[in-house]
């Protein structure tokens, strides 16, 4: 029997889930998945830094902020026949989302027109939609809208009590503010974090309790692991236990039984046996394509060999899922 999904957990009772026997959790886990999705299916986006480095915030895990020297060369908003030719060997690759990455606190008008003409060239190609421009009031995620975006990311990080340990240029309210905004648009969401960055397993508690009680489950769910990138502040930051790491893919598949949760950043620090793990407890999405936004992802070569060991097969997209 299908359960409809809640959105009124407890924090208490999301922590009870991260303390189940491994076993028991993975279980629970692939159960809810197969009563919601096909099996052994992957969802696979590719991403390109359309304007790298030079940000204004201060994310303490992010090698674009003007902060930090990472030694990251800085690039200027790229042209819109550039985006779409990378886009088309995306496609080519297999990718069926390309998701437009910039270094902003929240864009400018310019940059949304600039934006919005990236959309509707690789929305032509017959590729789904996704960008991540940081902050957007109701009327710039109207117009991204307009121009044909299918999925806004826009991810919560962290717990909203962790949230000032790790950035303090802008509040929790602000993530949830946007989130609503492209909402209101009409848009799909986007919207995971990281872990792997100290917080306590509560802060991990709290951050799939926050995204799974919103009136509205993300379309996506992005579970990044820290990738500590020499020059930032979290640099030297030990890294999470990978067992904690699938507990968390597996506690975001039980309360967001119907989205899509994508293994994101860190792929490349993990063995193939880990990944194998993260799919069976419910990930089945990942980011496609030698790179992330500036740091590394495994190979394509390497992804395609790994889903044929494991009898994987890739999604097909659907384009205008939340709009005509
Ligand atoms: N500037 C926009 C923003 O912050 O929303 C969009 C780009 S930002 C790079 C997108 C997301 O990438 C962040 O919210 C964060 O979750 C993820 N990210 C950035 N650096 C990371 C890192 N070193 N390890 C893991 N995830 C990272
Ligand atoms: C998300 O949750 N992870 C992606 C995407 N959304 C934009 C970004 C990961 C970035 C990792 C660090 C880098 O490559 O700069
Ligand atoms: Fe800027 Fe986004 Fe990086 Fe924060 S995560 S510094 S907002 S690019």
């Amino acid at each position: 029997m299908t359960i409809a999904p809640r959105h009124d957990w407890t924090v208490d009772e999301v922590e009870a889930l991260f303390a189940l026997p491994f076993a028991d959790l993975i279980h629970r886990a692939q159960t809810v998945h197969r009563e919601h999705h096909p099996a052994n299916t992957v969802q696979m986006s590719t991403l390109l830094s359309v304007k790298t480095g030079a940000c204004p915030e201060d994310c303490a895990y992010c090698p674009q902020s003007v902060r930090y020297d990472t030694g990251l060369d800085r690039e200027a908003l790229m042209a819109v026949d550039d985006v779409v030719t990378r886009a088309r060997t995306a496609r080519e690759a297999g990718a069926t989302r390309f998701c437009m990455g910039a270094a902003w606190r929240s864009p400018k008008k310019r940059d949304i027109e600039v934006m919005s003409a990236m959309i509707r060239g690789v929305r032509e190609l017959g590729m789904e939609t996704c960008a991540t421009l940081g902050m957007l009031n109701k009327e710039q995620a109207r117009e991204l809208r307009d121009a044909g975006l299918d999925y806004y990311n826009h991810n919560i990080d962290t717990s909203p009590e962790y949230y000032d340990k790790i950035i303090t240029t802008r509040d929790f309210q602000d993530r949830l503010d946007t989130l609503e905004a492209v909402r209101e648009a009409g848009m799909s969401v986007c919207c995971g974090g990281i872990v792997g960055m100290g917080e306590t397993v509560r802060d991990r508690a709290r951050m799939l309790q926050v995204l799974a009680n919103l009136e509205q489950h993300p379309e996506s769910v992005p579970i990044n692991q820290l990738v500590a990138v020499p020059g930032t502040p979290l640099a030297n930051q030990a890294p999470i236990d990978p067992f904690d790491f699938i507990r968390t893919i597996a506690v975001a598949r039980i309360l967001m039984p119907s989205s899509a949760v994508r293994l994101s950043a860190g792929r490349e620090q993990m063995s193939d046996e880990l990944q194998a793990l993260a799919f069976l407890a419910g990930a089945n999405s990942i980011f496609y394509g030698e790179k992330l936004l500036t740091t590394g992802n495994p190979d394509v070569e390497h992804d395609r060999r790994l889903l044929d060991r494991l009898g994987m097969r890739t999604a097909p997209g659907v384009i205008g899922a939340t709009h005509a």
